[in-house]
């Protein structure tokens, strides 16, 4: 991806719909992928309307902009129909801000993709799990997320990452990985790539339910961490699901599963001392007592039969693919040092 220069971005506020008025950016969030901005609309007669997230969507990862963005605007506007229709709570979901031209992106000189999307006021996110009730908010947010989505044609959507929750195809990145050992460091990880291979054909075995038409193809997240979760500021109760990006047909499993990986987790995803990382199982009860009161009556017998050891599948998916990173020299991810992916594994 090319750098970013503070000219351009000024620029690039400018090519969306967002009123007239001077206006201030930051950088903002922890994502792995794109590059956020904060933007502020300074004077703005509505206080706390002003706000909106700016992203460049890194298009090395999404190869598929126009279809990501097509998914994203679907998705949005049939939560946003369901939810004036049930008038549920505070639940709400973001809206795309097209640019001037009426286009869900833009795409500057250089061939960079840039959206612009509503800020939801007075929300918070959180990397850890502070409490059962946080748990709680986010399985009720996902499962609620699932359930809104259930009349939604699948086919609408397109399959922006192929193969992205398929364990066999991780597994062939791996091998690819291993065998070139592009960046000399395989030697160092020989215990990870020892637990990789010993949990393997049980992590295929939950795939080949997937691949074989077992369980239903549903509308899923996909990137289900709790700190996609907004909650609100002074009650905590869960208000919005956001980094929409990945929402494409998937399992039920992989949204339980990556939800589970980060509540459950006392220690955030990139802890350096293991001896910090501990499994909180309150928090797991709290959180499948949310999911469920939301999904219970969708879900199928054998959705159900694995729904605990989908935590296991996303959690040593996502290690896998940390690994194969590091292993190939960190090419995907966003690191901040050298052994950034190791500590993720
Ligand atoms: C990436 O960029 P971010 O943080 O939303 C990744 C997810 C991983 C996650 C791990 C497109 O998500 O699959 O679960 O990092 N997204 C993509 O924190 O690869
Ligand atoms: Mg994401």
């Amino acid at each position: 991806m090319r750098p970013l220069s503070t000219d351009s971005i000024e620029n690039i506020i400018r090519k969306f719909h967002i009123g007239e008025g001077n206006h201030s950016y930051q950088t903002f969030g922890s994502g792995h992928i794109n590059d956020t901005f904060l933007v502020s609309v300074i004077h703005s007669e509505a206080p706390g309307k002003g706000k909106y997230l700016l992203q460049r969507i890194n298009h090395e990862v999404f190869r598929d902009v126009k279809g990501l963005m097509q998914n994203m605007h679907l998705v949005t506007t049939h939560l946003r129909h369901k939810l004036s229709e049930t008038k549920d709570g505070q639940f709400t979901t973001v809206s795309i801000i097209p640019t001037l031209d009426g286009e869900l992106f833009y795409m500057d000189e250089t061939g960079n993709y840039w959206r612009m999307q509503t800020f939801i006021p007075n929300s918070i996110t959180y990397d850890t799990v502070q409490s059962e009730d946080q748990a709680f908010e986010a399985g009720y947010a996902f499962g609620k997320f699932q359930l809104l989505l259930r009349d939604m044609p699948v086919s609408k959507l397109t399959t922006t990452i192929p193969d992205f929750h398929n364990m066999a195809f991780r597994f062939r990145n791996f091998a690819k990985a291993l065998e070139r050992d592009a960046v000399g460091r395989k030697a160092s990880v020989s215990e990870q790539i020892a637990f990789a291979i010993d949990k393997k054909q049980s992590m295929l075995d939950l795939y080949a339910h997937v691949s074989r038409g077992d369980v239903p193809i549903r509308i899923t997240h996909n990137d289900t961490k709790f700190n996609n979760v907004l909650l609100d500021q002074d009650t905590q109760r869960a208000i919005c699901i956001i980094d929409l990006d990945t929402v494409m047909p998937g399992a039920a499993w992989y949204d339980f599963g990556d939800s589970v990986r980060t509540i459950i987790n006392t220690a955030e995803e990139d802890e350096k001392d293991p001896g910090q990382v501990e499994i909180n199982m309150d928090y797991f009860e709290a959180f499948t007592r949310g999911y469920l009161q939301e999904t219970y009556s969708l879900l199928t017998d054998l959705e159900l039969e694995h729904m605990a050891f989908s935590s296991h599948y996303m959690t040593f998916i996502m290690g896998l693919r940390f690994l194969t990173d590091y292993l190939e020299g960190d090419v995907y991810y966003k690191t901040k040092h050298k052994h950034h992916n190791l500590q993720r594994v």
